[in-house]
């Protein structure tokens, strides 16, 4: 590991980790070394995780902590069981977790709480990402010193093969720039240290410091690469050399070929607010889905990314984007409120969605919304395209509400985004999933390796066919037969009852 100087000692005492001990649970105890290597940091958590694990699952591991309803089987497993506050869990996801009416907590911790305690590259500025990083990982808000070995832990891995940019220069440049970012990945894999740990027979309790080296590796080249697809797509191939004395994010913006001190800020905030969302979302659930099977963290990452690329998940940025010149176009720069509410009518009739709003879990305006509106409050007040997506904010919930099904009407995380990046030139809108992407991985990245850590299984819900389902449902004493037309009519040999168990 890189850079090992000494810090002032962090050892307060157990209970500590500041997500846990807002919810008042058990948590992760406070490292007891004075460390900078995060990775060190991780090894002393682990084993008391471990046996955190173990007492929950002997103690309570037959503990009935919800029901299960039809509409939840059939409605993409929302609230899967219901249990205490946050509207329950079907996954152990240890990094973030998402409350319904507040909005996300990173470690315990909320979007404003991250922009006071974490290290900043500019006085009273926008939080580093790679202290979020140090946070997700350990439960810890880090010193100046543990972010600045991350970043420079970070500077010393980001270097991307040459085969991955003669992969990308194959493509044609208006292929998608996820797809571009799919198989630049894919094409990173062949660095894998946990496949290649994996092949020399490592034992299981040792997977997670190979998943950290990849998980480390990847969160490191994946600025390089995005600028790379960037630079590829849009600017001619010319592609602009990471600079070493910036930091993570802002070598981001770099590389892409923005130098603004304000886009770095951006930037910097951007990377840090997109980066978990608990586990249930399809990038997060994908990558966990896939990493359970012991596909290492560029195959599971890459798999995650292809879920990203979705419209309704975060092509929605890109989508949004595309909407408002859609509205620009017809009704001009600053329409008034009116023909706006007209416009999102007409969206709807013509039975699209209205990008960037609602939320599957989210019950009120995503504070990831906030903070970018507070950020374009500071640094753009008077930009046109922010004016309209204010306006909005004012229109479109009032109109989505009166629908009365959509059970979310208020803005969420990508409604926002495209404005800022916008405001900095980058006006390519294709390419904007791709920075969420970036992001993206801090957070699933982080998981990916605690899931190892503590020894996830592989993750195989049983499923269940709609003839068995209504078996169930059908009044006791039709049972058999429902349950026999059910099983002739999948042509299976039983319905009812299922197991409680499931297999591979
Ligand atoms: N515009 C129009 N209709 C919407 C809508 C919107 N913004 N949000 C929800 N609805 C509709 C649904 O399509 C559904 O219609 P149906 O009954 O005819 O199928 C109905 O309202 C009920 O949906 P819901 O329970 O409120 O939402 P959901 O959990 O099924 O879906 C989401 C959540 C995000 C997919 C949905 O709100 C949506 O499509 N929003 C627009 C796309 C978007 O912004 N996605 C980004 C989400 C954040 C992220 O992942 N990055």
């Amino acid at each position: 590991m890189l850079l090992k100087h000494a810090v002032r000692t962090l050892c307060v005492g157990a209970g500590g980790q500041v997500a846990a001990a807002a919810a008042g649970a058990c948590s992760l105890r406070r490292l007891c070394t004075d460390t900078v290597d995060l990775k060190k940091a991780l090894s002393e958590l682990i084993p008391a995780q471990r046996e955190r694990l173990k007492a929950l699952r002997k103690a309570h591991g037959k503990r009935v902590v919800g029901e299960v309803t039809v509409e939840q089987i059939v409605g993409g497993m929302r609230g899967l069981p219901v249990m205490g506050a946050g509207g329950g869990g079907a996954m152990l996801w240890e990094t973030s977790l998402l409350d319904p009416e507040k909005g996300i907590r990173f470690r315990g911790l909320s979007i404003p709480e991250l922009q006071a305690k974490l290290p900043t590259a500019v006085e009273g500025g926008q939080p580093l990402p790679e202290g979020l990083l140090w946070l997700l990982l350990t439960g810890q808000v880090p010193t100046k010193p543990q972010v600045a070995a991350v970043t420079e832990e970070l500077r010393h891995r980001a270097h991307v093969p040459p085969h991955v940019l003669r992969l990308l220069n194959a493509m044609t440049h208006d292929t998608h720039p996820m797809t571009q970012l799919s198989v630049g990945v894919m094409a990173l894999q062949t660095g894998s240290h946990f496949a290649a740990a994996y092949r020399r027979g490592a034992r299981k309790d040792l997977h997670w410091e190979s998943v950290y080296e990849d998980s480390m590796d990847l969160v490191a080249k994946l600025p390089r690469l995005a600028a790379m697809i960037y630079r590829h797509s849009y600017k001619g191939g010319e592609h602009i050399q990471p600079s070493m004395s910036l930091d993570w994010a802002g070598n981001l913006a770099h590389m892409m070929g923005y130098e603004d001190p304000g886009c770095l800020e951006m930037m910097r905030m951007y990377q840090t607010i997109h980066s978990d969302h608990e586990g249930g979302n399809v990038s997060a659930h994908t990558t966990h889905l896939v990493g359970s099977a012991l596909s290492d963290p560029y195959l599971s990452y890459a798999a995650g990314m292809n879920g990203l690329a979705g419209p309704l998940h975060g092509l929605a940025n890109q989508e949004v984007l595309r909407w408002l010149k859609d509205l620009t176009a017809k009704l001009g720069p600053r329409p008034d409120k009116e023909a706006v509410r007209k416009y999102v009518q007409d969206t709807l009739a013509s039975g699209k969605v209205v990008p960037g709003y609602g939320h599957a879990v989210l019950r009120k305006t995503d504070p990831r919304y906030i903070c970018q509106r507070e950020f374009a409050q500071k640094y753009m007040p008077d930009y046109p395209l922010f004016k309209l997506v204010s306006d909005l904010y004012e229109v479109v919930p009032e109109v989505l509400g009166k629908t009365g099904k959509i059970k979310n009407p208020w803005p969420n995380v990508d409604a926002h985004s495209g404005v800022l990046l916008q405001y900095y030139g980058i006006s390519e809108e294709n390419f904007y999933t791709v920075l969420f992407g970036v992001s993206r991985a801090l957070g699933v990245l982080s998981q990916g390796i605690w899931s190892r850590a503590l020894g996830l299984p592989i993750e195989r819900p049983k499923s269940i066919t709609m003839a068995a389902l209504e078996a169930a449902c059908a009044p006791a004493e039709a049972r058999p037969v429902a349950a026999a037309e059910g099983a002739a009519a999948e042509g299976g040999t039983e319905a009812i009852p299922m197991p409680a168990s499931a297999a591979v």
